[in-house]
């Protein structure tokens, strides 16, 4: 059992000061030790003494990823090497990685917000917990790990990649929760099915995702197959990594630790501040952080924030479930498409399984979008009038959603590609993004 009570259940009035006493430090910290913050301080005009209350945060000008990129590697560390004791790097696709540098302190810290967070979810001493992201450079794994361990948890650090080793480690240790992303969950499932062993010879009860989102709609094909109680959590490499907010039990919103992350939402087009329940991308201040403290850090995540407490009794600031990340949204024909929009038509239509691709391509002038949708039963293929049914009433559902027409194409149980780390649904061909 980890939890923090005083920290977790504080009011907000207590809150916000410890907020506030933490950006003064962390400002002045990041001012007199980082040059590029020195700089961008010095031009914005802003000083710790100036920040008299949270709202004052909107002075700082936000750091960006690229901003990472131009310091490679340690350029925005404020600590010395060797006061650093661990190195992570994010998993870019594209350019350098951005490079993560954490002091000892940090590491305490980060174990404490994991601990913190899995408590929440639900999971405890008596748990075994099978860690299925990928160890090395990537966050995730190493972060659950420390702060399973913290709780007490017996901590399985199989890693992801050999999946029937994995089952079969499931099987023998009678393992009881589970770490992976969403995508990876589903996809031991489908071989755990594969594998013929009856599925009471797997012990699971929870499911610690995240990394990627998931909408309620594939969670809840992932309980059933698995046939546990699904939790998210939600971080990034640049902040820490997991552990910067996750759902508790109540599986209402995503309990940040504010104590540590100060976050924001704003427009992302114009940065101006948007006000509790509305959407937009999400900026997060580190208030403790010594080794790579971060400003208005922008996410790119697109989520909205709720103050109410919640039923857990924690009063921490709760956000939604990602929507999609700015850059990840899809701009057809000037209609803003999410990704999560389409999964969340196609998991759970009958005789559909969950595994699909977005194909996007430039036909002319018009941007056009294919949804690849994987049949369950190959057979389904050879009845035309079945066929031509499930089309029509996928696509007819995407527009209802979406708003504008798509491509429906069925295809053969297996044939699209699974992920044992994040997943990568999107094909976009146009050459460049628009
Ligand atoms: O994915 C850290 C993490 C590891 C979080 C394990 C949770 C569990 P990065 O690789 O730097 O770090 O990717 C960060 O992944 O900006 C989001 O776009 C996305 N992301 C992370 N968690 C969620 C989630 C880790 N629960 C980026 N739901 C973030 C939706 C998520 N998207």
């Amino acid at each position: 059992m980890f939890f923090q009570k005083e920290i977790e259940t504080m009011n907000r009035k207590e809150l916000e000061a410890l907020q506030l006493e933490r950006l003064k430090w962390t400002v002045d910290y990041c001012y007199k030790n980082v040059p590029f913050y020195t700089k961008k301080l010095d031009e914005a005009g802003v000083t710790a003494d100036k920040i008299k209350s949270l709202s004052d945060i909107k002075y700082i000008p936000p750091t960006t990823k690229t901003d990472l990129r131009d310091n490679y590697p340690f350029g925005l560390f404020a600590k010395p090497m060797r006061e650093i004791v661990r190195i992570h790097a994010s998993s870019g696709t594209t350019g350098k990685p951005t490079v993560v540098g954490y002091t000892k302190h940090d590491l305490d810290l980060w174990s404490d917000c994991v601990a913190r967070l899995a408590t929440a979810a639900g999971a405890t001493a008596d748990d075994i917990v099978q860690i299925s992201f990928g160890y090395g450079m990537f966050t995730g794994a190493l972060g659950l790990h420390y702060g399973l361990e913290k709780i007490g948890a017996t901590v399985v650090p199989n890693s992801s990649g050999n999946t029937e080793k994995a089952l079969m480690f499931m099987r023998d240790f009678k393992t009881t929760a589970l770490v992976a992303t969403p995508s990876y969950a589903l996809y031991m499932a489908e071989t755990a099915k594969e594998l013929q062993y009856p599925m009471s010879d797997y012990h699971l009860r929870l499911g610690l995702f995240g990394s990627e989102g998931c909408t309620p709609e594939m969670r809840t094909q992932i309980e059933k197959a698995w046939g546990l109680f699904a939790t998210d959590n939600y971080g990034m490499s640049e902040l820490m990594g997991p552990g910067v907010s996750g759902e508790c039990e109540e599986r209402d919103g995503l309990h940040f630790c504010e104590d540590y992350f100060l976050p924001e939402i704003v427009n992302p087009d114009t940065l101006e501040p948007l006000g509790e329940g509305e959407d937009g991308e999400l900026l997060v201040t580190t208030l403790t952080k010594e080794g790579l403290p971060l400003l208005r850090y922008r996410t790119k995540d697109i989520t909205r924030l709720n103050y109410q407490p919640c039923k857990c009794g924690r009063t921490g600031v709760r956000m939604d479930k990602v929507k999609g990340r700015s850059d990840d949204m899809l701009k057809i024909r000037g209609v803003n498409v999410f990704p999560s929009q389409i999964e969340s038509v196609l998991v759970g239509t009958e005789k559909i399984g969950p595994h699909y691709q977005l194909v996007v391509r430039r036909e002319g002038f018009a941007d056009t979008l294919e949804v690849k949708v994987e049949l369950i039963d190959g057979s389904v293929l050879d009845k035309y009038q079945e066929i031509e049914k499930l089309h029509n009433l996928i696509k007819h559902n995407l527009q209802t959603v979406l708003g504008i027409q798509c491509k429906v194409s069925l295809v053969e149980p297996k044939s699209l590609e699974r992920f044992v780390g994040k997943a990568n649904r999107i094909l976009d061909l146009r050459g460049e993004k628009k």
